[in-house]
């Protein structure tokens, strides 16, 4: 459980640090989710919103916009710690 801590506390320091200096890290951030998403029990409504958040965010990915896509899976990401308590 505190591993997957570190690794979403890592990402959404690193989307609010590192956004406009470095490359984005769209798909790190899914992958965090994805992992959290396996590793965290949460409710039925919260995962299919976490879910549904983390679609929209790499649609938006790779439709280019990747400014958008950070915001939809930070917030995703969120969500997730919320939910799991942490
Ligand atoms: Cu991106």
């Amino acid at each position: 459980m505190s591993r997957i801590k570190t690794l979403f506390v890592t990402a959404l320091l690193a989307s609010t640090v590192s956004a406009p200096a470095f490359a984005y890290h769209c798909p790190m951030d899914a992958k965090a989710i994805e992992n959290g998403l396996a590793n965290i029990q949460v409710s039925d409504e919260v995962r299919s919103k976490v879910m549904q958040l983390h679609d929209e965010g790499m649609a938006a990915h790779k439709a280019g916009d990747h400014q958008d896509a950070e915001k939809k899976l930070a917030e995703a990401m969120r969500m997730l710690l919320n939910a799991a308590g942490m």
